[in-house]
């Protein structure tokens, strides 16, 4: 099993499909291992976009992650990094394929509804920055030999 971090980003706030997106992982069947809202600060937000400090839009994509709270959830499930890069799509949502969330909901490359790891060492970075050990639940879902058979 592996742990993944999404954020719901502030556009997926202010357009109400928050539940809509969780829908999504959970119909999936990832298990919900921890879940909260928080509003980003610019410096947590500049340590997690520090791969994009030299982009001309570093400052925007910062100032639009924190115009109001975000929700931030960990997802877990056999795979789940992978799992949850492809359920989220390509950047731009415009060229996202329908059938992603990006591609169902997104018109745009900076508010494409969800921020996803995407690496195990990504994820394990990313889960530290935003949740305390406390706040990440480890337990098993009922439904795991309907899910996954023997895989
Ligand atoms: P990812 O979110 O698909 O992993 P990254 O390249 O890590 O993509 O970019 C992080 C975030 O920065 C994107 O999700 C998007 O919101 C924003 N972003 C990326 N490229 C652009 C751009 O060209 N213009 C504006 N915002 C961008």
């Amino acid at each position: 099993m592996e742990k993944t971090l999404v954020i719901l980003k502030p556009c997926t706030i202010q357009r109400g499909l928050i539940g809509e997106i969780i829908s999504r992982f959970e119909r999936k069947g990832l298990c919900l291992a921890g879940m909260k809202m928080t509003w980003l600060t610019d410096e947590i937000l500049s340590e997690h976009y520090a791969h994009l400090k030299e982009k001309p839009f570093f400052q925007r994509i910062k100032d639009a992650m924190s115009v109001c709270p975000v929700i931030v959830c960990c997802w877990e499930g056999v795979d789940a990094i992978h799992v949850v890069r492809q359920l989220a799509g390509a950047t731009n949502g415009r060229n996202a394929q329908p059938g992603t969330i990006r591609g169902d909901y997104s018109m745009s490359v900076q508010e494409n509804i969800v921020h996803a790891s995407d690496s195990p060492e990504t994820a394990a970075i990313e889960l530290k920055r935003f949740f305390n050990d406390d706040e990440i639940f480890n337990y098993k879902m009922n439904n795991l030999l309907a899910l996954y058979a023997n895989d």
